[in-house]
């Protein structure tokens, strides 16, 4: 007797994924005309753990064009970050602002 294999039941419906990559959020760096340098490097260097020339690069470019990309994290990394620093500022009487924005 010729064997047939088992019915195989096919959903008819295509499974849509649910699962999506969680958007990433950059911190960003504002300029302001108080804030020491130095003190832009070293709150850099505290929360974002970059090294003086990282640091200083990204300062001097916030400096130059208003604003900086500092990096980018999951958004409650990102928010922690930016908090965090501008409240280190804050608590040193600087105006200093790092903001979060979504990645496209
Ligand atoms: N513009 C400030 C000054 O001249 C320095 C500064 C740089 C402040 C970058 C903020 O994000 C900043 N003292």
């Amino acid at each position: 007797m010729p064997h047939s294999p088992d019915t195989i039941t096919k959903s008819r419906t295509k499974a849509k994924p649910k699962i999506e990559r969680p958007k990433l959020y950059k911190v960003i760096l504002l300029n302001d005309d108080f804030t020491p340098r130095e003190f832009v490097v070293m709150v850099l260097k505290a929360e974002f753990s970059m090294s003086e020339d990282q640091a200083a690069r990204v300062m001097l470019t916030a400096h130059q064009k208003g604003l900086c990309v500092v990096a980018v994290f999951a958004r409650d990394v990102a928010e922690t970050k930016a908090t965090r620093a501008t409240d280190m500022a804050r608590s040193m009487g600087f105006p200093l602002l790092f903001q979060t924005e979504p990645e496209e």
